[in-house]
């Protein structure tokens, strides 16, 4: 059983889990930042925890092409309060969606189960300090950064250069001390990537779980499903849960969304239908 504990929380990683997305970004990717005011972000918390979301991931930096960077205790104001209030009320592993070595120590004293970094911890400190808070992390990948990261979009092969990176960041984790038995790996949906390489990545999942780590795919209203359907932002519900559901058959496990409801169902009858004989 793959069972890996959150900040004191254990979850059964064999299982389907949902996170859920929780923007306190004033300019976040799609939900133009509705949630970000205290009381709104623990109302968001309380639907998607009885919606059967068991990871709540709070992000205070947005990471939308071209978005404007925000300072340390920008960060820090947006992202520790929510967390701390988070933790306060509800029994659920906060996630914090975060590249800062001062974010990831200060939500870990906060009670924070997950670090979820698009840097894979490549920023200055963040290996430490995530060495030092003890917690799981996921790393993504990402070509690039979030001002420039559409701008060069060539592979070799996307899948060989997307997996060389996840598994040196996991040798370069090993060598400051956290263990691979608390890293999640994530291909990075959309971030430097054309439709192509989404695609392909999405379609080799299967490569990535079988590299003995779960897998966590984040791609709920993206870029890509609109390409694909030629739908904007709120009408991409159904192409982000056919396109979860497709991963989930290749073996990811973790499923970042804003929608937590139809993922939950539409993962419930996925996994009841695979483990019937
Ligand atoms: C992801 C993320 C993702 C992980 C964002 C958005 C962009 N963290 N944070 N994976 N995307 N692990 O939600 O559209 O794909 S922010």
């Amino acid at each position: 059983m793959s069972v890996m504990n959150f900040g004191g929380r254990s979850l059964d990683l064999s299982l389907p889990h949902v996170m859920g997305i929780l923007n306190v970004t004033p300019d976040s990717f799609s939900d133009g930042g509705s949630y970000n005011s205290l009381d709104l972000a623990l109302q968001q918390t309380g639907k998607m925890i009885s919606e059967g979301a068991s990871f709540i991931d709070v992000g205070g930096e947005s990471t939308r092409p071209g978005a404007t960077p925000i300072s340390v205790q920008e960060e820090m104001d947006r992202v520790l309060p929510v967390v701390e209030a988070i933790k306060q009320r509800f029994d659920v592993v906060v996630s914090v969606d975060t590249s800062t070595p001062s974010v990831m120590t200060c939500s870990a004293r906060l009670g924070a189960g997950l670090i979820n970094d698009v840097r894979a911890l490549e920023r200055e400190g963040a290996i430490d300090a995530a060495a030092q808070a003890g917690l799981p992390v996921c790393l993504m990948h990402m070509k690039g950064s979030p001002g420039t990261m559409q701008n060069d979009l060539v592979y070799d092969s996307v899948v060989d250069e997307v997996a060389a990176y996840l598994m040196a960041r996991v040798a370069a984790c090993e060598v400051a001390g956290i263990h691979r038995d608390k890293l999640i790996l994530d291909p990075g949906v959309g971030f430097g990537k054309s439709l192509e390489h989404n695609l392909t990545l999405l379609n080799h999942t299967v490569d990535f779980a079988r590299k003995g780590f779960p897998v966590l795919i984040g791609l709920s209203r993206k870029t890509m499903i609109g390409d694909v359907l030629g739908a904007s932002v709120e009408n991409r519900l159904y192409g982000s849960m056919g396109a979860n559901a497709s991963t989930y058959s290749q073996g990811a496990r973790i499923f970042r969304v804003h929608d937590v409801k139809p993922h939950v169902e539409m993962l419930e009858l996925m996994y009841r239908i695979e483990r019937e004989s």
